[in-house]
């Protein structure tokens, strides 16, 4: 059975360029609710562990350093099929891949800054839930 919540964070690029409004605008316009947000910047620790999967990739050290470098916006939320329907909006890993009117295709820069994530699974998208917020900051 399809989840009801998804992990996402606007990331550092596209909180540096003002994105975050015009952002959350096309996520509650999908039809997600946000049940928790915060704004909040990632330690080395934080983003090697997140992106532990993946530490074996050759942009791994980049990838580290770009999540670390600024604020991000976290947030869970909450639709039917989430975890897929965000993916969606969202589009491809590279922009230049991405449809038309997704918010990678919108705002992301390139396949490394490309402006938000989202989980890619029920299971990953709790984890990533777990690992941002506790119980009492999620609604
Ligand atoms: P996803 O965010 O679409 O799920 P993943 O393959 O899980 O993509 O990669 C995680 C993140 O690592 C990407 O969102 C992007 O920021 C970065 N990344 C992925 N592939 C590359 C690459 O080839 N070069 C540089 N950064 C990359
Ligand atoms: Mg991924």
């Amino acid at each position: 059975m399809s989840g009801k919540r998804t992990f996402t964070m606007i990331k550092p690029d596209a909180v540096e360029k003002g994105y975050i409004g015009e952002i959350l605008a096309k996520i509650t316009e999908a039809g997600f609710r946000i049940s928790a947000m915060k704004m909040t910047q990632m330690t080395k620790r934080d983003a090697e562990k997140f992106y532990e999967i993946h530490k074996e990739r050759p942009f791994f050290g980049e990838l580290v350093e770009y999540m670390t470098r600024g604020p991000i916006v976290a947030a869970v939320l909450e639709k039917e099929n989430a975890v897929e329907d965000f993916r969606t909006l969202i589009g491809a890993t590279n922009p230049e891949e991405a449809a038309e009117g997704t918010i990678r295709k919108l705002y992301a820069t390139s396949i490394g800054e490309n402006a938000i994530h989202g989980s890619d699974s029920d299971e990953n998208a709790e984890k990533e839930i777990a690992f941002h917020f506790s119980g009492r900051e999620i609604f």
